[in-house]
């Protein structure tokens, strides 16, 4: 079976995730756990970041690769459009959306972090209490200290956030112009993108992730609860609805009983 060693609220995670979904492909969820668990990602993959998919002795990192594999090795449901002028554009958009949304959304993470409960909801759910609430308890102040550290200053920040307004005002537009979907009237490889890498804007709400219930449908004041992205949101439901499969605890080896899902290494 398909391995995909990735985060569970990792928007590049997200993004592989919808397209395993949109192409029917069982595959099981291997959660690495932030530091050491890296190091594991590093040893099998020679980079640090997740996703990365394992498929039999094949290993595929970064999010378009892995995409981009998965359309070439499995081509039920392409997800890559066969006319020229829809290929470059979906080509495009999720170059675009990756370089764009990816960054940006990471930008403005920084601001929702200061909401204790997401903070805590990005730890693996296998995350003892104690280590839970610590986080839990970090101030305000100190978020905007690492920040800083980060390189995020406010400027940053407010400019990221005007640049995701302008972004998510042009995906409207492209929705209300073209057939349902960002490049024609089916979901390419575009869509997927743009919607799994806007997951921590609005955390999706149904079963489809293994986050605390109260965490689902909330985001980052100012696009979460904005009117004007109505459409997009509502898009967005209908592509998960449509194709994103539910949330299923690991099947052990045997088969017999679920597990929680599986990690690597201990932090
Ligand atoms: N270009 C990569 C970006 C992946 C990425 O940024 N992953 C983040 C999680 S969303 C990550 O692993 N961050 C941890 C780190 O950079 O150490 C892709 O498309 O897969």
């Amino acid at each position: 079976m398909l391995e995909l060693y990735q985060f569970e609220l990792s928007p590049f995670s997200e993004k592989v995730r919808l397209v395993l979904d949109y192409k029917r492909l069982a595959y099981r969820k291997i959660e690495v756990v932030p530091g050491l668990g890296q190091l594991e990602l590093f040893r099998m993959s020679g980079q640090r970041q997740a996703p990365v998919l394992k498929d039999g002795n094949k290993v595929i990192a970064d999010s378009t690769a892995i995409a981009l594999y998965l359309d070439k090795t499995y081509p039920d449901r392409p997800i890559i459009p066969t006319d020229l002028q829809q290929k470059a554009n979906c080509l495009l958009l999720e170059q675009w959306a990756d370089n764009s949304l990816g960054n940006q959304g990471r930008t403005i993470l920084l601001e929702s972090l200061k909401s204790s409960s997401l903070r805590t909801s990005i730890l693996p759910t296998s995350t003892p209490d104690i280590l839970k609430n610590l986080v839990g308890s970090i101030p305000r102040e100190a978020i905007d200290i690492l920040g800083l550290g980060l390189g995020f200053t406010p400027d940053s920040i407010k400019a990221a956030k005007a640049e995701m307004h302008r972004s998510l005002e042009s995906i409207c537009m492209l929705l209300t112009q073209n057939g349902g979907y960002l490049t024609g009237d089916t979901p390419t490889l575009a869509d997927l993108t743009v919607a799994g890498l806007s997951l921590l804007l609005k955390i999706p709400e149904g079963p489809y992730l293994d986050v605390p219930f109260n965490l689902k449908g909330k985001g980052v004041p100012g696009f979460a609860d904005n009117p004007e992205y109505d459409l997009f949101f509502t898009w967005r439901d209908k592509l998960y609805a449509d194709f994103r499969k539910p949330h299923l605890p690991n099947i052990n080896n045997s088969g017999a009983a679920p597990t929680t899902p599986t990690t690597i290494a201990i932090d």
